[in-house]
Order: structure tokens, then C-alpha cells, then sequence
């Protein structure tokens, strides 16, 4: 018997586990001719092995608030220089708040908004689709219809802009 089509890695952990548990919901429910199997990956390490030892497509998911955007950031590049080939999808708060950034700090994919069936939909299709990967893109997973781009330049910190409400 051969393996499956597409390996989804859950970057997981325990500070922020809702949004995949719901999202795993969201995906039991979704019907689709796609074999694939879930891993839990709770360290880089272990994100690391998953990406290399696996057979087929990788997906790896991520989600996350604000304050560890710039730590998972640096994670993921090591995990990208050690274990290239893998596509890396970011949601939940930051993702869908800052987008761009998101893309910018090295996310292949930044999933905006609820992670109901469509996103999981358009996870899975980011990688089943024939061709590249849906790289560089942000995907609309709930009313907002919106599309960015990375901009591949840095934010400039904000203390570099005058504040709007002095002098
Ligand atoms: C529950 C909660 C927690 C729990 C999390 C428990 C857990 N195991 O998940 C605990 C108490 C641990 C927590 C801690 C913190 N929290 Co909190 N928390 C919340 C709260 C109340 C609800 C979030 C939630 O779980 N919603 C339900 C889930 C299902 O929704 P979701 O995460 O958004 O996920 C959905 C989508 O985003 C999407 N999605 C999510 N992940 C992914 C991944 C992929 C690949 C895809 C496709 C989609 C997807 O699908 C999901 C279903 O629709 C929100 C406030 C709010 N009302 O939203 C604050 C909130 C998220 N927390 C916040 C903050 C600041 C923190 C702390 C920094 C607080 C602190 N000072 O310590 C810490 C950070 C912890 C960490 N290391 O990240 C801020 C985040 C702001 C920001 N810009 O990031 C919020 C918005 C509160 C606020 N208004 O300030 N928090």
C-alpha cells in the first residue's frame, strides 16, 4: 500500500492549541479524495524529522499570536535551511492581522480569518494543485476577500515614523 498524498505537520504548541483543534475539526468534516495523515510536531526538531522522513507532499501549518511571531520566524528559517521542500502555512491571530508581515518573515502562505472547511480546503489545495506551491500568497479563509503580496522588505520599526498625536 503506498503512502499518503500530502503529510499535514502541526507546528504544535501547547501555548496555542484552539485554532487546530478546530481546524482538525473543520477538516474531519471535509470530503476529499486526498489520503493524507496528520503529525504533531511540538519541537523544530521534531518539524524537522517530520519534513524529512516522510514521503509525500508537506504541508506544515502554524498558528500563533503576535509576541511569538519573531521567535517562530527564526524557527522557521532554520527549519526551511534544514528541511527544504515542505510549504509553510501560518494562521490564526497574526496571520490574519498582519498578512504581509507574515509573508515578508518567511510564511508561504498566510491563511486569513476562520479556519472553517474553506481553509482547509485551500490548505490542502496549495499543495495538491498541479505546479508551484500557492507561494507568497494570503488566503482568505473568511469574509474578507482580501489578496496580498510579500513585499520582501523589512517592516521599518515604528519608532523610526513620527507619532501622529505629538507636536
Ligand atoms: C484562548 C486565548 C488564549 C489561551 C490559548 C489557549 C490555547 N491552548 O490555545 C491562553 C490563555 C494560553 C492565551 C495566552 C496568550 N494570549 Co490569548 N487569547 C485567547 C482568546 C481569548 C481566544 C483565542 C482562541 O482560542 N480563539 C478560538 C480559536 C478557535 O480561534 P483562533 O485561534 O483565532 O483560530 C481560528 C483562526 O484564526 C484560524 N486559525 C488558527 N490557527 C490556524 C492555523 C492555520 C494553518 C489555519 C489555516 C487557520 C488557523 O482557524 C481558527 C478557527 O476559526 C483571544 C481573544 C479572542 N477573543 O480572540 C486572546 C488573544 C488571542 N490572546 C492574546 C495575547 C496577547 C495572549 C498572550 C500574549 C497573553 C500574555 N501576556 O501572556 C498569551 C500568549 C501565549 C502564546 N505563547 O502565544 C491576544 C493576541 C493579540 C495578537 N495580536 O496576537 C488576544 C487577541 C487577546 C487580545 N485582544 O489582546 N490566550
Amino acid at each position: 500500500m503506498s503512502g499518503p498524498d500530502l503529510v499535514l505537520i502541526l507546528r504544535y504548541r501547547k501555548a496555542v492549541t484552539y485554532g487546530f483543534h478546530t481546524l482538525l475539526a473543520a477538516l474531519e468534516e471535509h470530503v476529499t479524495g486526498t489520503r493524507y495523515e496528520v503529525v504533531f510536531a511540538e519541537s523544530a526538531q521534531a518539524t524537522i524529522e517530520a519534513i524529512t522522513t516522510r514521503r509525500g507532499r508537506k504541508l506544515v501549518l502554524w498558528s500563533f499570536y503576535s509576541p511569538d511571531a519573531a521567535a517562530l520566524a527564526e524557527e522557521l528559517a532554520t527549519i526551511k535551511e534544514q528541511a527544504p521542500g515542505a510549504v509553510h502555512v501560518a494562521g490564526g491571530v497574526h496571520a490574519t492581522a498582519e498578512p504581509v508581515q507574515t509573508l515578508d518573515a518567511g510564511w508561504d502562505v498566510a491563511a486569513v480569518g476562520e479556519g472553517s472547511g474553506r481553509s482547509s480546503t485551500s490548505s490542502t489545495a496549495a499543495v495538491t494543485r498541479p505546479g508551484s506551491p500557492a507561494s507568497s500568497t494570503a488566503t482568505s479563509t473568511g469574509s474578507s476577500r482580501a489578496r496580498a503580496r510579500r513585499t520582501r522588505s523589512r517592516s521599518a520599526p515604528t519608532g523610526r515614523f513620527p507619532s501622529r498625536t505629538s507636536g
